[in-house]
């Protein structure tokens, strides 16, 4: 096994400037369960490329049994955890994010959960089960957000789905863990960036740190909710809806000292590699213009694996 924790120490990691953000901005929240919930869905993408889904069906049990079991799984010797470190980008990390020098101040699980069964062998049995369970119930619910986001923008309801829920694609899991930083105040936990991906689907315990960009430049703070799930809008689905859905900027500061540490776990829903992006024909208006050119998953996968965390990925592909 190959360790991918490169030596870092505190000083290595930016300061978040002004890191408390914009307190009183609201994130918009949606019950996936009410029945204008496409409407809404549609709304928060367009305005905000972020939501609080409540009413999402993934049993409490779920997300409790598998931060049980993270916790017991970060808690244990550093050696031990790197024996679960395996070739980047997937496996155990500390500090180290990526393969191109950003780092933060946590440790992470990133796993491949293709058709739902993660691809992690030599995780801790009860681990990889409690994932395992957590995962494809989570999936059901990145599976419905496509839907109602496809529905809210008058596509057929399985126009989205369809491009992430199949044979081949490229889905991960990753459980993140910020300790409370002994050493400095407001420090970077997760820098900031888009991700990738059509939808994220992120879930956390009962510790802040994670923020928001809004349109207007300003960083929100998401009050932390262990019973909602927060959905992101990625890249790609930003290129698939031409430009309706932004992807959002965010990123997560380090709890300070003498607080209790954060754990989430996100779900990351990627198109199979062949996957061709960009936008649908059946959204374009009459001469509407293509925003983007064309681009496989596997081709924006391996230029954003190239990237540092906080660029702008899709800029090689806007059309001028
Ligand atoms: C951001 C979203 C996901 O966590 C991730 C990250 C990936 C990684 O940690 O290996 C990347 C980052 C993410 C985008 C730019 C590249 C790749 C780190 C990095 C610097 C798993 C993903 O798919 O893209």
């Amino acid at each position: 096994m190959v360790a991918i924790t490169v030596p870092c120490t505190i000083d290595h990691i930016p300061r978040v400037k002004c890191p408390k953000g914009t307190a009183n901005a609201t994130v918009p929240t949606v019950d996936l369960s009410a029945p204008g919930a496409a409407a809404a869905v549609a709304d928060a993408c367009r305005a905000v490329g972020f939501f609080r889904a409540t009413n999402h069906g993934v049993p409490a049990a779920l997300a409790d049994a598998l931060e049980a079991r993270a916790g017991a799984f970060f808690a244990m010797p550093l050696a031990d955890k790197l024996e679960h470190a395996s070739a980047r980008p997937l496996g155990y990390g500390s500090k180290s994010i990526g393969s191109n020098g950003d780092v933060g101040w946590l440790e992470y699980l990133l796993l491949a959960v293709g058709s739902g069964s993660v691809q992690a062998s030599s995780l801790p049995q009860s681990l990889r089960a409690a994932l395992e369970e957590y995962t494809a119930a989570v999936r059901e619910v990145g599976g419905r957000v496509l839907e109602l986001m496809a529905e809210g923008l008058g596509l057929d309801r399985g126009a989205l789905r369809r491009m992430v829920q199949v044979a081949g694609s490229d889905e991960l899991v990753r459980v993140n863990h910020y300790p409370a930083c002994p050493l400095a105040s407001g420090v970077t936990g997760f820098g900031e960036h888009t991700d990738p991906q059509v939808v994220s689907v992120l879930r956390s315990n009962r510790t802040g740190g994670l923020q928001i960009m809004l349109r207007d430049g300003r960083w929100v703070p998401v009050a932390p909710d262990p019973t909602s799930l927060f959905i992101n809008v990625g890249d790609s689905l930003q290129v698939l809806t031409n430009g309706r859905f932004r992807s959002v900027k965010h990123r997560v500061v380090a709890p300070d000292a003498g607080k209790h540490s954060r754990l989430s776990v996100i779900y990351f829903g990627g198109p199979a590699p062949s996957q061709r992006i960009g936008p649908l024909p059946e959204l374009l208006r009459d001469g509407e213009q293509s925003l983007y050119r064309d681009f496989t998953w596997g081709e924006y996968k391996k230029a954003a694996y190239k990237t540092r965390l906080g660029d702008n990925r899709l800029a090689p592909f806007e059309l001028p």
